[in-house]
């Protein structure tokens, strides 16, 4: 099983609120018809869940927000979520929504339900689940990004290969020269903070993908502008990005 994020920046114009790149998500929902094995996706919230999130001034804490900022933000994510499925059902796959209250109870997975989206992606189906604003309990809500819902799956499906489609070819060493990290075994590299994003960009991404490198699975960095490349990782392990090695 390959577990694929499409991040924010990639499926959005995060200059623009409420932009999809819909030619860009064609083309990954093309790609992803190449893939011959079973995959789960999972999108982030980018100019739709991130553009509320701040101005409702909602984060990823267990607090009493504005419950008309919890209300936009998911019904945003909704709208999202079925422009990807659109596509997807255009481009002749079986997208099967998977919001994650559906294997979320607050802030912890329900294992018995993760299983189940093995089961799913196995029959055929592509499960497709999302960052959105959680019920925490108490009145309080928060943030749940898509990369923890990425270490909260890889945990427990074990996949083959956990892979973040970007808008940039990986990880830089050096952000103004883009000279990418090709491969990345337990170090984390630093990297400039993005403010935009309510649940830590780039940041956040990094910190999941070495959790999941340690956990023993291979977490690739690649660029969802050229989708030829995710492919061309699940197929013939040529990895044109940024690696972060399984211990
Ligand atoms: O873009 C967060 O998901 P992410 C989604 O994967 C929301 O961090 C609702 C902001």
């Amino acid at each position: 099983m390959i577990l694929i994020k499409l991040g924010g920046s990639i499926i959005t114009n995060k200059e623009k609120p409420l932009s999809a790149r819909r030619k860009t998500i064609d083309n990954l929902a093309k790609s992803l018809k190449k893939i011959q094995e079973p995959i789960v996706i999972v999108h982030g919230g980018g100019s739709y869940g991130h553009y509320w999130s701040v101005k409702y001034d909602m984060h990823t804490k267990e607090r009493k927000y504005d419950l008309r900022g919890v209300a936009i933000v998911k019904n945003s994510m909704i709208e999202l979520n079925k422009i990807i499925l659109d596509s997807f059902l255009k481009n002749k796959l079986n997208p099967y929504c998977l919001p994650p209250t559906d294997f979320m109870t607050g802030n912890k997975p329900i294992t018995k339900k993760v299983k189940e989206i093995e089961r799913i992606a196995k029959s055929g189906l592509i499960p497709v689940t999302f960052g959105d604003a959680l019920w925490y309990g108490q009145n309080k809500t928060f943030i749940l990004s898509g990369d923890k819902i990425m270490t909260y799956l890889a945990k427990i499906l074990k996949p083959k290969l956990c892979i973040f489609a970007l808008n940039e070819d990986g990880v830089y060493s050096d952000l103004k020269s883009k000279k990418l990290i090709h491969e990345l075994k337990g170090e984390r590299p630093s990297i400039s903070e993005n403010k935009m994003d309510v649940t830590g960009g780039m940041t956040r991404k990094i910190e999941e993908a070495s959790k999941i490198s340690k956990m023993g699975m291979n977490v690739f960095f690649v660029n969802g502008n050229k989708p030829e490349r995710i492919v061309k990782a699940v197929k013939n392990r040529k990895f044109e990005g940024t690696m972060f090695r399984g211990k």
